[in-house]
């Protein structure tokens, strides 16, 4: 692959972009090898938890310079949403790691992570009305569900970019660690989530998912209801429930 890595350790795989003379910003071929990458990790049932982390910047935006003169057939072809859904659509939870510049299109990949981290010097923003478009892989929607529709339209309709302290505030961002700090916390974090039971993890994603596009308050818990149920007929369950009793950490077996 020319833009991204993939590494796998214990169960955690790391992506990382490698285009520091663009600050990362997102061509065409960083999106395939993405949906290359994000079809492996599906398909991977070692890999318990995904983080997407970059030295120095997250990415800011999508390449502007490859969009300026695009037509409007060309830009429905340049088309991030598959691929971005993919990332959310995961039965893994999934962990983006912000350092410096996270913009635009690169925000939206953020916000189709689960959790976000950032670094105490990150900067976050929709950008693109400044450039006379808008958010057009997810932002419009998943940045209201995690964060409220007043503090998503305050960004999304001033172009601001924002720093860490302020997208704590409106949780934009789960937690902020120092600049030095956030990759080895991000990963600290991960390797908790990939010892937890991988059948749970991926109901919860699930339930969470069903529930919350639900219009009907009750339909959302029904689902959770029948969900959590279903969990009862997994070995993982009596193993995480005996090895409570027994006062031992479980070995969790995804069946
Ligand atoms: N695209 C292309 N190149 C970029 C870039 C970008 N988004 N951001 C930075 N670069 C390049 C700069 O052009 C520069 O390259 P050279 O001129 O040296 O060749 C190099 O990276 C370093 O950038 P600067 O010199 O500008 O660095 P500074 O530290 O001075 O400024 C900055 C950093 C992040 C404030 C500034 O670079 C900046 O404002 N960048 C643009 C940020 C932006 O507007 N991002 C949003 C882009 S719009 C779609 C779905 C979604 C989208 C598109 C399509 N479909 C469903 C079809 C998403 C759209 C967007 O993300």
């Amino acid at each position: 692959m020319r833009y991204l890595s993939l590494e796998i350790n214990n169960g955690i795989g790391l992506i990382s972009i490698h285009r520091p003379e663009a600050l990362n910003a997102l061509n065409r071929e960083i999106i395939d090898e993405l949906d290359a990458l994000l079809e492996q990790i599906r398909d991977d049932q070692s890999i318990r938890v995904l983080v997407l982390w970059s030295d120095k910047n997250f990415a800011a935006g999508s390449d502007i310079k490859s969009m300026v003169e695009m037509t409007v057939e060309e830009a429905a072809d340049f088309i991030f949403t598959p691929t971005y859904n993919k990332l959310d659509l995961l039965d893994i939870p999934t962990i983006a790691g912000i350092e410096g510049y996270a913009l635009g299109g690169a925000l939206e990949l953020a916000m189709a992570c689960d959790i976000r981290f950032a670094a105490e010097g990150a900067k976050l923003g929709y950008p693109e009305i400044n450039l006379g478009i808008m958010p057009g892989a997810g932002g419009t929607i998943r940045t209201p569900l995690s964060i409220g529709s007043p503090w998503a339209k305050e960004l999304i309709f001033s172009g601001e970019i924002i720093d860490a302290a302020r997208a704590l505030q409106i949780g934009l961002v789960n937690r902020i660690y120092s600049d030095a700090e956030l990759f080895a916390e991000t990963m600290k974090f991960a390797e908790k989530l990939s010892r937890k039971a991988p059948l749970a993890m991926k109901l919860i994603k699930q339930t969470m998912r069903e529930g919350l596009a639900c219009a009907d308050l009750m339909e959302g818990v029904d689902i959770e209801k029948k969900n959590w149920a279903t969990l009862f007929s997994t070995e993982d369950q009596k193993e995480g429930m005996r090895a409570f009793i027994e006062k031992r950490k479980p070995e969790y077996k995804g069946k």
